[in-house]
């Protein structure tokens, strides 16, 4: 068997290679892929660990919090916290920041995450995950604040994902392709299986919520009915859909084999450009797709170059195989007369 490569050798080569991983990001992505490790074991236990459920409390989403939620939050906390490497972290389950304490040193990154994203799937048994995107503080002068997060996904300099799924498998990009790793729960390692991951640039799968569809906007609309008209319609070909309502699981469906993703914008709320969140979710995953060869918009502009207005803002979302996603981006741009 070749030799198995573990995420600090991946980390080690890969700042050798690039020069890319400073001592503080490194450390960074093993304490977090650490605490993705204890989430896997609390979400794996399911009701032997008197873990599932609702929490009797909301987010700042206004959504019920599953108890996972809040398990997965607290151990990001504080695996993160110690360690010099950040600075502060932000939460899909926070309403503001969590600035490093003043015991500990602060460091040059700033965390962002959505703890257990897909909880709505926790208590029936279905994939979930932890999603993470990575900035690093651009302003030295002055305590942290709300205004320091708010960089576009390009600043990025790392994102990924843990999925919960029939293996537990951690997606990282440091900007020098995407790789996959595989938790060995014999050894408590986490070993490389997949490197340079590639999206195929065409797909017969899409992946949306349906029952949404009488609320989207007309592009959407097209494209999706086009997709529907199988081979005899203008695509000229049968597609297949999936839609696990897990972002991490769609995406990894698709980093594994292709396809596209897509939340877009609908009128039941006018005002709100689209469900998902633009900081820990698009972004990372944006930053994932981007550099395994896809593409990812919110249907007119490249996600990685919206610039945030406030931390929880939200963005329509279509992401994955180049060519469809080029597609959809181009009815949102050119609508039929
Ligand atoms: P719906 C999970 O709540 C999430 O944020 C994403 O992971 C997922 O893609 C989407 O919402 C599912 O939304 O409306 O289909 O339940």
């Amino acid at each position: 068997m070749s030799s198995r490569i573990s995420l600090t050798r991946y980390l080690v080569e890969q700042q050798r290679e690039h020069g890319h991983i400073p001592a503080q990001l490194r450390l960074l992505i093993e304490v977090v892929a650490r605490a993705c490790k204890s989430i896997a074991i609390s979400v794996n236990k399911g009701a032997l660990g008197e873990v599932l459920g609702s929490a009797a409390s909301e987010n700042v989403q206004g959504e019920i919090q599953k108890k996972l939620d809040i398990i997965s939050n607290e151990v990001l906390i504080e695996a993160n916290e110690w360690g010099g490497h950040l600075a502060a972290m932000a939460s899909e389950e926070m309403d503001s920041i969590h600035v490093v304490p003043n015991r500990y040193p602060q460091g040059e990154y700033l965390l962002l995450f959505d703890p257990l994203d897909g909880s709505s799937n926790i208590d029936v048994n279905v994939s979930i995950g932890t999603i993470f995107s990575v900035l690093r503080k651009v302003n030295n002068q002055r305590g942290i604040s709300e205004e320091d997060f708010l960089q576009p996904g390009k600043q990025q300099a790392a994102a990924g994902y843990c999925v919960y799924g029939p293996q537990t498998t951690l997606v990282l990009t440091v900007g020098t392709g995407v790789a996959m790793f595989t938790l060995d729960r014999e050894t408590g390692s986490w070993v490389l299986t997949e490197d340079q991951v590639q999206i195929p640039e065409d797909t017969k799968e899409f992946a949306i919520n349906m029952s949404n569809m009488r609320h989207w906007d007309a592009p959407v609309k097209r494209y999706i009915d086009e997709c529907l008209q199988g081979k005899e319609g203008p695509r000229g070909k049968d597609f297949n859909m999936r839609w696990v309502a897990s972002m991490v699981a769609d995406v990894h469906r698709i980093l594994t084999r292709g396809g596209v993703f897509m939340y877009p914008w609908d009128k039941r709320d006018p005002d709100k450009p689209g469900k998902l969140r633009l900081m820990y979710e698009a972004n990372p995953m944006a930053f994932l797709v981007e550099q395994a060869g896809g593409l990812a918009t919110n249907g007119r502009q490249r996600i990685m170059d919206i610039v945030p207005g406030k931390l929880h803002e939200r963005v329509a979302v279509a992401l994955g195989s180049k060519n469809e996603v080029q597609r959809v981006t181009d009815y949102h741009l050119s609508p039929l007369a």
